[in-house]
């Protein structure tokens, strides 16, 4: 072949942004030296937005520079390779999330495969803000990244320092069992933590009668009725918005439509849901119920995240949500955009500074040891 074909370079638009969007840069029909020989100059060529270089040479028909435009999910691919990273997504995000998440499960499921990880400099964290933070308090070797700055759980917030310093004043006998749904520096100030998982098992461990619990008081009634110990919820009121979209008169309805289904409900619901209830449970809990269950339908009163899991771990069958509106808009926060973001740029690495760390991560750990 010759090799001093003179080639006249075109531009052409493409969509892609940069020449980081593009994979399998190929000539066609052109022999591998002449390939390799062009391919570095040709790569420089992609400056503008949108546009690529085509390449024609001299005496041949029409030779293309042909690109491949990556998809999103390709670049978080390549990112998370590059990186060394894997990505936690909490039951509630959206599908496009959970489908690309190296594993996909409850927040102490997420903190527990946190810990357990190995090989990976770079943990991302798609959830909330203080399921972050619990992976960065257990993990304080690895990056850990939430996607979104502004995911925040409002029911989180609804419990600070001072309140439960009132609250000790008022109980001081009392130990202080903290749902996670709470910030690192109220974790700091409680005895042992516990999920909607285990609640009930962790409120019969304290050795008392009388307990502080907070922040959720549906979870705080849900654990007195099992427990039988007297539950003091902190604050009088704390509540998770999304959950309380749920109300009895929509399931009677759907009930009419599906009236051999079970109703799961979640214990951060109202009271009023949980009595209608035919299995009350975590999300964890209730992929379990729902793979055991002979059943074929089920009425779900969670955040409408976790359909798509229940559907796609029983393909045979059927899953409604109690209200389809009950959308967590703070999880939703989370985008595959802002996913792939937060890979390349490395953002928002959650920290806790260590004094409220190590208080924190004692009650985690607390938690922890009751298998
Ligand atoms: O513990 C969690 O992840 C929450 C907030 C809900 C659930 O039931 O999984
Ligand atoms: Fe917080 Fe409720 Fe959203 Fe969970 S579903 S993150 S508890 S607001």
């Amino acid at each position: 072949m010759n090799r001093n074909l003179v080639c006249r370079c075109e531009l052409r638009r493409l969509d892609a942004t940069s020449q980081d969007d593009l994979v399998d840069m190929t000539f066609v029909d052109l022999a591998q030296w002449t390939a390799s020989a062009f391919e570095n100059k040709a790569r420089l060529c992609f400056l503008g937005k949108g546009i690529y270089l085509s390449v024609r040479l001299e005496g041949f028909t029409n030779y293309v520079l042909k690109a491949k435009v990556m998809t999103l999910v390709e670049k978080i691919d390549r990112l998370k390779r590059d990186k060394k990273a894997i990505i936690l997504a909490h039951n509630y995000q959206r599908p496009e999330i959970q489908d690309i998440a190296d594993y996909v499960g409850d927040s102490i499921g997420l903190s527990r495969r946190a810990m357990e990880e190995k090989e990976a400099k770079i943990i991302v964290f798609s959830a909330v803000d203080f399921m972050a933070e619990s992976a960065a308090i257990l993990n304080p070797d690895k990056k850990v990244l939430l996607p979104t700055l502004g995911a925040r759980c409002p029911m989180a917030q609804m419990l600070t320092v001072e309140q439960i310093k009132r609250w000790k004043v008022l109980y001081p006998l009392a130990p202080v069992v903290l749902y996670v749904n709470t910030l690192a520096s109220v974790k700091a100030y409680c005895d042992v933590c516990c999920t909607s998982a285990n609640a009930v098992k962790v409120v019969n461990s304290v050795n008392a009668e009388t307990v502080l619990f907070g922040p959720d008081h549906n979870l705080a009634e849900y654990v007195r009725r099992k427990t039988g110990k007297t539950i003091i919820p902190i604050p009088e009121r704390g509540f998770c918005p999304t959950h309380m979209l749920f109300q009895p008169e929509d399931v009677h309805v759907l009930k009419l439509k599906y009236p051999d289904a079970i109703v799961m409900v979640h214990p951060e619901c109202t009271v009023e849901m949980q009595d209608i209830a035919d299995f009350i449970g975590s999300t964890s809990q209730m992929c379990r119920h729902a793979k055991k269950s002979n059943a074929e339908t089920f009425i779900v009163a969670t955040e409408e995240g976790i359909i798509h899991r229940l559907k796609k771990e029983n393909p045979g069958k059927q899953f409604v949500s109690a209200y389809e509106d009950a959308v967590c808009p703070n999880m939703k926060l989370n985008t595959l955009e802002r996913l792939y973001t937060s890979l390349k740029e490395e953002k928002y690495v959650i920290t806790v500074p260590e004094p409220v760390a190590k208080k924190a991560r004692k009650a985690l750990e607390k938690m922890f040891e009751l298998k």
